[in-house]
C-alpha cells in the first residue's frame, strides 16, 4: 500500500506564479527571475510533499501557463503562426497561450466540468509529433538533484487528441484522433528517454474517458496503452481516468499491459463497484482515488477507508490517492485567519488533502491503530459537521417544501411580449450592454479603500454613486436604450453574492487557477441558503433615478452560483440550487418593488455543470432548469426576464436555454458569425436573443460596417421583433479607450440596420 496525489496547485501559496509571469509579460523581470520563481514553486512542493509523507511525489505538474499547452509545444505541435514568429521557446509558448499582433491565441476552454480552462490545440493531417522540449526530463532531475524521486505527469496521448481540435483548413473529415500513431511513437520516444534517466513511474493522464467517447476513441485507447506498455525500456506506467467512472474505459486500460491504474473514487458512487469486479485488474496496482481533489470538505475516514478497502481483492496491489489532482482547490486552510473556527475544522485544502491522503494509506497497511489520532481528529470533525443541526434552516426549507409548478412557471411568451411591449416602449433592434463597465483604477481603490476600512461606508456609497452617474450619463450620450448601472461595486459576479447570503463563507487566501495567470476565489457553501436582505436593489433604483430609460437589473443565477463555488456534499445538488433560487427570486421580487422593468438573470455556467456523461443531462437539465424559473417567474408579465450566457459551446444546452424561458437571451456570437442563431432556431427557440455583436475578449474596436453585417446576418435568421443589439460579454475587463468608441459604433450599426427594417 502507497500513497500519492495526481497533482498540486501551482499558482503559487500567494499567487507567486501570477504576478512573475505577470511582471515579465509587462517587461519588468527578465526570463532568468522568472525561472527563478517557477524553481522555487516546484522546490517549495515537492518538499512539501516529501515531508508529508506521500509515497510518491508527482513531478511536470508545474506550468507557466497550461499543461494542455505544455504537452503541445513538448512534443513539437504548436501552429506555425506562432513557431514562425522568431521568438525563443518561452516567447512562442506565451504567444500561443495569448495572442499577438496576426496570431491570435489558441482557443480557451472548460477543462472538462471544472472551472480550469486549457488551451485547445490545433491540429491537421499533416502535424507530425516529436519530442522536441525536456520540460517533464528538465523537472525530474531538479527534483532528484534535490533527492526527491519523482513521478512525472503527462496529458495522455488520447485524452490529448480528444481535447484538440481540427486547425482552420483542415479537410472536413479530418480526425484529430487519426494522428495517434504518430502521436504515441512520439510519447515512446519520452518515455525511453525517461527511462534513461532513471525514472521509476510515469502518471499518464486519459480524464476524457470519464466523458462519453466512440468506439474509434476507445480503439485509440487501446491501441494507444498496447503500444506503450509494450515497450521494453521505459519506466512503469500509471494511467488516471478521473472526474467521473470510465464505463468501458476501465476494462480497456485493465486488460492493457500497463503498470497501474488511478481510478475517481469520489465523482460516481458506483465507479467502486465496477472497480472492484474487473478481474483484469489482479496483476495490476490501483490507487485508490479516495480524497476529493475538486472539493474542499475534510475526507469521511471510515467511509473512504471502506472503499479503497473493498478494491484489496481486486487487485496486486492498493495505494490511496486524490481523485484528480489538486489544481482545483486552494492551498491551505490554515493560512486563512478569519474563518469560523468549526467551519475551518471541517475543511480541507490542497496541504490538508496530502495529509489525508497519507494518513488513509497508512490506516489502510497497518490498520486503524497504527493512526489512532489521525483518525480520531478526523471522525470528530465528521462527527460535528453530520450533528451542526444550525446548518438547517427550516424557514428555507419549508419554503422549498411548499413549492407548486406555478412557482416555476409564466404565462404564455406571447402574452408577455405584448405586455412589455406596451410597458417598456422600445424601438426595433433594442441595444443594450451586459451589464458591468470598465472597471477603472479609481473604482477598485475606492473598493479596496473600504474593505481596508480607511474610507467609511458614506464616502463609499458616494464613489460608488459617482460611477453609476458617470455611466449613466455615458449611455444616455451613446444612445443606448436600456441601461446599467454597470457594476462598480462588484469584485467577482459569484463572490459579490455569496458575501451577502447566509450559508456562505468567503475565503481570503483561497485562489484557485481559473486560466493562465487568472484566479478566482470560489465561496465556499456550508449550510442553507438565505438572504438576510437586499443586495442590488439600492444601486440599482439609484440608477434609474437618474433616466427616463429602462435600467436593467443584474443579478448571477442559482446555477453559476454554484459552478463557481465549493458546494456543500451532503445533500443533492438540485436541493442546493433550489435554495439559492429561492434567494435570487427575492431579490427579483424586490427589484421589481423598486421600479426596475427589466432584470437579467446571468448563467454563463450553464455549459460548465453539464454532466459528462450524456446518460445524465435530463437530470441535470430538470434541476438546472427548475432553478432558474424558481428565481424569475414571480414577476409580472410586463417585467422583462433577460439571461446572459457565455464561455461555451451551446450545442449540447440549446434544450436549457429554451426550456429556462426567459424573454431575452443574449449570448456570445460574435466570433463564431452568428452561427448560434441558426442551431437555436432549429432547437425550436422563439423569444428575443441578443447575439453578441462585438467580441469584447480582444482589444479591437470593430467599426459600423462590420457590426452592421453581423446584425443584417442575425436578421436573416431570427425576426426583427426579437432581436437586441448588445456586446458578447461585459466591459469590465476592458478600458473605456476601447469601449466608447466601440459602443459608439454599436449604436450607429444599430441606427443603420433599423432604418431598412419596414416600419
Ligand atoms: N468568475 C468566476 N469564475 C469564472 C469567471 C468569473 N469562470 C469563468 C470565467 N469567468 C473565467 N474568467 C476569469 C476572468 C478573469 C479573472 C478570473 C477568471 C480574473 N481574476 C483576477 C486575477 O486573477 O487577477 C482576480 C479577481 C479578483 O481580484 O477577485 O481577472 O468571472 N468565479
Ligand atoms: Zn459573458
Amino acid at each position: 500500500v502507497g500513497s500519492t496525489v495526481l497533482g498540486y496547485p501551482r499558482i503559487g501559496p500567494n499567487r507567486e506564479l501570477k504576478r512573475a509571469v505577470e511582471r515579465y509579460w509587462a517587461g519588468r523581470t527578465d526570463r532568468a527571475e522568472l525561472a527563478e520563481t517557477a524553481a522555487k514553486l516546484r522546490r517549495d512542493t515537492w518538499r512539501e510533499l516529501r515531508g508529508a509523507g506521500l509515497h510518491t511525489v508527482p513531478s511536470n505538474t508545474f506550468s507557466y501557463y497550461d499543461q494542455v499547452l505544455d504537452t503541445a509545444a513538448l512534443f513539437g505541435a504548436l501552429p506555425e503562426r506562432f513557431t514562425r514568429l522568431g521568438l525563443d521557446d518561452l516567447g512562442t509558448y506565451f504567444a500561443a497561450a495569448r495572442g499577438v499582433q496576426d496570431a491570435p491565441a489558441l482557443e480557451m476552454t472548460k477543462w472538462f466540468d471544472t472551472n480550469y480552462h486549457y488551451l485547445v490545440p490545433e491540429l491537421q493531417p499533416e502535424t507530425t509529433f516529436s519530442v522536441t522540449g525536456s520540460k517533464p526530463i528538465d523537472e525530474y532531475r531538479e527534483a532528484r538533484a534535490d533527492g526527491i524521486e519523482t513521478r512525472p505527469v503527462l496529458v495522455g496521448p488520447v485524452t490529448f487528441l480528444a481535447l484538440a481540435k481540427p486547425a482552420a483548413g483542415a479537410p472536413p473529415e479530418f480526425r484529430t484522433i487519426d494522428l495517434l500513431d504518430s502521436l504515441v511513437a512520439a510519447y515512446a520516444d519520452l518515455l525511453g528517454r525517461l527511462r534513461d534517466e532513471g525514472v521509476e513511474w510515469v502518471q499518464l493522464d486519459e480524464p476524457a474517458f470519464a466523458a462519453d467517447r466512440t468506439p474509434a476513441e476507445l480503439d485509440a485507447l487501446a491501441r494507444a496503452y498496447a503500444a506503450l506498455g509494450g515497450i521494453e525500456h521505459r519506466p512503469k506506467i500509471l494511467v488516471a481516468g478521473y472526474f467521473g467512472r470510465l464505463g468501458d474505459a476501465l476494462g480497456v486500460l485493465a486488460r492493457s499491459p500497463v503498470d497501474a491504474l488511478a481510478v475517481d473514487l469520489v465523482t460516481d458512487p458506483s465507479t467502486v463497484d465496477a472497480v472492484a469486479a474487473e478481474g483484469a485488474l489482479r496483476d495490476k496496482e490501483v490507487v485508490a482515488g479516495v480524497v476529493d481533489g475538486r472539493n474542499v470538505w475534510r475526507v469521511d475516514v471510515d467511509a473512504a477507508l471502506a472503499k479503497a478497502a473493498t478494491l484489496l481483492g481486486t487487485a496486486a496491489k492498493v495505494s490511496v490517492g486524490s481523485s484528480c489532482s489538486l489544481l482545483h482547490v486552494p492551498y491551505d486552510v490554515d493560512a486563512e485567519a478569519d474563518l469560523d473556527e468549526r467551519l475551518k475544522g471541517w475543511l480541507s485544502f490542497a496541504k490538508q488533502k496530502v495529509a489525508e491522503v497519507v494518513l488513509l494509506g497508512t490506516a489502510l497497511a497497518e490498520g486503524i491503530e497504527a493512526v489512532a489520532d489521525g483518525v480520531a481528529a478526523a471522525r470528530a470533525a465528521t462527527k460535528s459537521r453530520n450533528e451542526a443541526r444550525d446548518l438547517r434552516d427550516s424557514r428555507v426549507r419549508a419554503r422549498l417544501d411548499a413549492l407548486r409548478p406555478s412557482h416555476t412557471e409564466r404565462p404564455d411568451y406571447a402574452r408577455r411580449a405584448a405586455a412589455q411591449r406596451s410597458s417598456l416602449g422600445l424601438p426595433a433592434l433594442p441595444s443594450t450592454t451586459i451589464g458591468s463597465f470598465p472597471q477603472t483604477s479609481d473604482v477598485r481603490k475606492a473598493r479596496a479603500a473600504f474593505r481596508a476600512g480607511r474610507t467609511d461606508e458614506a464616502q463609499y456609497a458616494a464613489a460608488m454613486r459617482d460611477e453609476i452617474e458617470r455611466v449613466v450619463r455615458l449611455q444616455e450620450d451613446l444612445g443606448l436604450d436600456v441601461l446599467v448601472h454597470g457594476e462598480p461595486e462588484r469584485n467577482d459576479m459569484v463572490q459579490y453574492f455569496a458575501e451577502q447570503l447566509d450559508g456562505f463563507a468567503a475565503t481570503h487566501t483561497g485562489w484557485v487557477q481559473s486560466y493562465g495567470s487568472r484566479c478566482v476565489r470560489p465561496p465556499i457553501l456550508y449550510g442553507d441558503v438565505s438572504r438576510p436582505e437586499p443586495m442590488t436593489v439600492e444601486w440599482a433604483r439609484y440608477a434609474q433615478g437618474l433616466t427616463e430609460r429602462p435600467v436593467k437589473g443584474m443579478l448571477t443565477g442559482p446555477v453559476t452560483i454554484l459552478a463557481w463555488s465549493f458546494v456543500r456534499d451532503d445533500q443533492p445538488l438540485g436541493e442546493t440550487a433550489g435554495q439559492v433560487a429561492l434567494a435570487i427570486r427575492d431579490e427579483v421580487h424586490d427589484l421589481e418593488s423598486a421600479g426596475i422593468r427589466i432584470i437579467q438573470v446571468d448563467e454563463p455556467a450553464l455549459r460548465e455543470l453539464l454532466p459528462l456523461r450524456e446518460a445524465e443531462h435530463q437530470a441535470y437539465f430538470d434541476w438546472a432548469v427548475r432553478a432558474f424559473r424558481l428565481a424569475t417567474s414571480g414577476v409580472a408579465d410586463s417585467t422583462q426576464i433577460h439571461t446572459h450566457m457565455c464561455y461555451s459551446e451551446f450545442g449540447d444546452i440549446l434544450p436549457a436555454i429554451e426550456a429556462i424561458d426567459a424573454d431575452v437571451t443574449s449570448i456570445e456570437a460574435a466570433r463564431s458569425h452568428m452561427e448560434v442563431l441558426g442551431d437555436l432556431g432549429k432547437s425550436g427557440f422563439a423569444r428575443g436573443v441578443g447575439p453578441g455583436v462585438y467580441d469584447i475578449h480582444s482589444p479591437r474596436v470593430p467599426d459600423v460596417e462590420e457590426i452592421s453585417e453581423l446584425l443584417t446576418t442575425a436578421l436573416g435568421a431570427v425576426p426583427a421583433d426579437r432581436i437586441w443589439v448588445n456586446p458578447d460579454c461585459g466591459l469590465k475587463t476592458r478600458g473605456y479607450a476601447e469601449v466608447e468608441p466601440a459602443l459608439r459604433n454599436l449604436v450607429a450599426a444599430t441606427a443603420r440596420v433599423r432604418s431598412t427594417l419596414p416600419s
